[in-house]
């Protein structure tokens, strides 16, 4: 069969300072053709829309599979679905992702018949059999797929993370993904899931707060496979068993592979496994990214993120001393006013580290989707991309742009144009002798993305597609269970939790 997989086109954050290969596709490509189909793979973050009908008209796929993971990318995937029905009328359309896992129903139904099929949960697993169900009937009857007819059983989690590594060589124009200097670069996926359970975050209850390996032998077998001098590690929370980030560096020794790497993880992860960290400096890694979301006790304790301030600064001391280039996040309220922003703006103009500003924002599949008691002020999906607030403002909203911007532009004052090209001049011009142009043209775009009027305007944009809000009686703490994608076996759960637990003792023992 001629299956065509598609991710949709850049958000705000991805036109500016990243761009980086659609992985999860990649697996999902990759099983696909283990199953004996011919797929071809579409990333409209770096091609056009136009490229796409050229695409569709070309390889005339029997069937097309949308990737979405970002609920702001809603509207765009009905539209191009709605399109490709158009062109196709017996093409199969079908959509998954992390976000249409959570909102399977209203997809369909906003689709009015352009989506056949939705997906929930991991890909690997069951697109051989749903592919195979299109020629043969049944879709309805296998695990994680909703059709207009109903929902089938629970999604299956794959049980074996090494046996489809991605099909990276269905990518084009790969040298289109980057990551500020790390340009070109490639993803790559250590482990799967977080064993905490942040109420602000869902990919702890995509995977049913499970945690699980890809061995340190397959993933020397995929780092060597890649081209690209550098690697983004896709990972949530990097190196929490210290035992396995040892594990996997030792094989990319013994491969003798020497690349360049980004990743994230927890402060209190850092703090622990220093020794890894250090370890893999001397590999390669070069820039990470701490969730730090809030500078105080009761803003942590509000997300339940179960770290202390002083352990966030203290791990921000190691890292500074360890040589990381370091970028952290903070969350912005909607309730900020001018004194919050000054506060925050002075904090990261007096820091070393790139200090990126997100706006909180609750997202189907969150706990906050069912606790936050402030009433959504939008519904428009678009906006939904955490640089947008979706919560009454305390400012008007205008001016709220207008801090959150000004406070985002410390990092452009410090970080990109020419305070940028005096740290990475060398850098800079190496890329553009070898082609590479991301980086560069990152450096002076910030205005361009980063804009009050634009962020603004946005919402005044006409509204085709709304989101169905959360239930009008919230709760004080739902069950977790009811938030899973995944519902994981005991064990694989039980073992992820205890994790958390370990870190929580440790950290106790320590205070005491
Ligand atoms: C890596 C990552 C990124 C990468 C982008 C990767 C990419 N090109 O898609 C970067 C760093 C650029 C990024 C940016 C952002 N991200 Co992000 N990101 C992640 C992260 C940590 C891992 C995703 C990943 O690669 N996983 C590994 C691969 C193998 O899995 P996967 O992609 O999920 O695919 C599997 C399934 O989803 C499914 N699947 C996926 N597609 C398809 C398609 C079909 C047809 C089928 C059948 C199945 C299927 O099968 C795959 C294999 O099992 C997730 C958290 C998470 N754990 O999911 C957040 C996450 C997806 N990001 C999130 C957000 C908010 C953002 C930003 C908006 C943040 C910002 N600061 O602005 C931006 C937007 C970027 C953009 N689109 O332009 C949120 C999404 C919230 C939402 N509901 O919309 C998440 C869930 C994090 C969170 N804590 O809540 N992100
Ligand atoms: S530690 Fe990170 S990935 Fe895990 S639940 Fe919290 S925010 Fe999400």
């Amino acid at each position: 069969m001629k299956v065509l997989l598609v991710h949709p086109s850049c958000l705000m954050y991805s036109e500016l300072f990243l761009r980086l290969e659609p992985l999860g596709l990649e697996r999902v490509a990759q099983a696909a053709r283990l199953a004996g189909h011919e797929v071809r793979l579409f990333d409209l973050q770096v091609c056009d829309r136009q490229d796409y009908l050229r695409e569709l008209q070309e390889f005339r796929p029997q069937t097309v599979g949308f990737s979405l993971n970002f609920l702001a990318n809603v509207p765009e995937v009905l539209e191009l679905a709605k399109e490709t029905k158009r062109l196709l009328p017996t093409c199969f359309v079908f959509v998954g992702g992390h976000s249409a896992s959570f909102v399977p129903q209203e997809l369909l139904e906003h689709a009015q018949g352009a989506i056949d099929c939705i997906v929930r949960g991991e890909g690997e697993p069951i697109t051989p059999p749903l592919l195979e169900a299109i020629q043969d009937g049944g879709i309805e009857t296998l695990p994680g797929i909703v059709t207009a007819a109903g929902a089938g059983p629970p999604p299956l989690m794959l049980h074996d993370l090494d046996r489809t590594l991605p099909a990276r060589d269905l990518a084009r124009r790969r040298h289109k993904y980057f990551i500020g200097v790390l340009d070109p670069c490639a993803s790559i996926e250590f482990t799967r899931g977080c064993p905490w359970d942040c109420s602000f975050c869902s990919a702890w209850t995509f995977y049913g707060r499970s945690y699980r390996k890809i061995s340190p032998e397959v993933i020397g077998e995929d780092l060597a496979r890649i081209q690209e001098p550098n690697a983004f590690i896709v990972d949530d929370v990097a190196f929490i068993h210290p035992e396995d980030g040892m594990a996997i560096g030792r094989e990319i020794e013994r491969r003798g592979i020497r690349k360049q790497y980004y990743l994230e993880t927890r402060c209190d992860v850092l703090l622990r496994n220093q020794e890894v960290f250090a370890y893999w400096k001397r590999l390669g890694l070069r820039y990470m990214f701490l969730g730090l979301e809030a500078l105080d006790e009761e803003g942590l304790k509000r997300i339940r993120k179960r770290v202390t301030p002083s352990d966030n600064f203290k791990a921000l001391e190691v890292a500074r001393t360890m040589g990381f280039t370091v970028a952290l996040n903070i969350i912005a309220d909607s309730d900020w006013d001018e004194d919050r922003f000054r506060v925050i703006r002075e904090w990261a103009s007096g820091v070393p580290e790139i200090v990126h500003l997100t706006v909180n924002t609750p997202y189907p599949g969150t706990e906050t989707w069912l606790t936050e008691a402030r009433r959504l002020t939008s519904l428009d999906y678009r906006l939904f991309d955490v640089q947008h607030a979706v919560l009454p403002t305390t400012l008007p909203l205008k001016r709220f742009y207008e801090e959150l911007v000004k406070t985002q532009a410390v990092l452009n004052r410090k970080h990109l144009g020419w305070a940028a090209v005096r740290g990475t001049f060398a850098t800079a011009s190496r890329l553009l002798l070898q082609g590479q142009t991301n980086f560069v043209r990152m450096l002076w775009k910030f205005s361009q993305v980063y804009n009050p009027d634009r962020q603004y305007g946005d919402h005044l944009k006409e509204v085709k597609y709304t989101l169905s809000p959360p239930p009008e009686k919230q709760e004080a703490k739902p069950t977790p269970v009811k938030l899973f994608v995944h519902a994981p076996a005991a064990a694989v759960q039980r073992a992820a939790i205890a994790d958390v637990a370990m870190f929580q003792q440790a950290k106790e023992e320590k205070a005491q």
